[in-house]
């Protein structure tokens, strides 16, 4: 063959598991340091729902992030799947960010649990602790914080940021790269994700529910792309219905005359537009599948264990 093959001495590789209680800031982490939306984020809790790759290059290193669902005790199936796949990127990875919301007082009994596991991994491999949210948080009680947990786990590095702002994350991206293999990148350098932008397109929406309607209604809901067509002149047309599990989430969804799904729809388009720079066009439709959450075709579409 002509073409130079590149040497696997020169680049490195390797997975980083992003993990971390719900709401720490795991996905605005990855989004942050890819540059680029690849996982969806809001204020409430257990937002990510499956694990999700964002890839970024540095110098001659193909990093890969691993966002995950949050870590807390599961009770329902979809919640055991959600935090066995979290687990499961944390067994998987070369190493491991533990990302904590420094906003919070201290470790709960989940965190304190989630801590124990670590302290077990990091005989093994390389476990980082990331004090998150330093943009709202005073610099005192951040050291007693991280002391605190130090003792708890003998965290290989710790560091403080704002995954929010991007304060200090380039120098966790720099440490990463000195503990990952070296070897061939795994990716196309122009990837940014593993996730089909069928799926991707569907957590548009499901960020715009999660952002729009509280109490229960975000996490009774599915979102599924069942159209994608792409037009000579580049535009694209999606069609997506959203699963809901009883019949008055659909009203609430729907709103009065249909005005909060036709607001779901005009965020979720613009989102769109932005991600794939073209013109979208979005048709939304809500409909009851009230076992949505027992079925296996979508544990599979979405890479969960449905027997976790
Ligand atoms: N002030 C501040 N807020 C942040 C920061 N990072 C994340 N947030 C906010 O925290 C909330 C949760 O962020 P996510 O990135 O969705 O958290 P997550 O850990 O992925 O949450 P789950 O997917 O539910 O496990 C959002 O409202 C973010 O805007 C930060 O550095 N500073
Ligand atoms: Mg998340």
């Amino acid at each position: 063959m002509s073409e130079q093959q590149p040497d696997s001495s020169q680049t490195k590789c390797g997975y980083v598991a992003v993990i971390g209680a719900p709401n720490a800031g795991k996905s605005t982490l990855v989004n942050q340091l890819v540059g680029q939306k690849v996982s969806i984020v809001s204020p409430k809790v257990q937002t990510t729902r499956n694990r999700i790759m964002g890839i970024v290059i540095k110098d001659k290193a193909q990093v890969i992030l691993v966002d995950t669902p949050g870590l807390f005790n599961a009770s329902t199936r979809l919640e055991r799947a959600m935090v066995s796949a979290a687990w499961g990127g944390a067994d998987e990875g070369d190493m491991v960010a533990y990302i904590f919301d420094a906003k919070k007082k201290g470790p709960n009994a989940s965190d304190l649990k989630a801590i124990e596991r670590l302290a077990e991994i990091v005989k093994t491999r390389p476990v980082f602790l990331l004090l998150n949210k330093v943009d709202a948080i005073a610099k005192p009680k951040l050291l007693e914080l991280a002391a605190r947990l130090n003792q708890l786990c003998p965290f290989t590095a710790t560091f403080m940021i704002s995954a929010m702002t991007g304060d200090g994350v380039e120098d966790v991206l720099k440490e990463c790269i000195k503990f990952l293999p070296q070897g061939l990148w795994l990716f196309d350098e122009d990837q940014i994700t593993d996730m089909p932008m069928r799926l991707l397109a569907a957590e548009i929406t499901r960020e715009q529910i999660f952002l729009q309607l509280h109490e229960e209604v975000p996490y009774e809901i599915t979102v599924e792309t069942e159209v994608w067509e792409q037009f000579d002149n580049g535009s694209v047309k999606l069609q997506q219905t959203i699963h809901v599990t009883r019949d008055h989430l659909k009203s609430i969804i729907l709103g009065k005359g249909g005005s909060r799904l036709r607001e779901i729809g005009t965020r979720a388009r613009m989102e769109l537009e932005t991600l794939l720079e073209t013109t979208v066009h979005l048709k939304l439709f809500v409909r009851v599948t009230e076992k949505w959450k027992d079925d296996p075709l979508y544990y599979a579409e979405w890479g969960l264990d449905s027997g976790a």
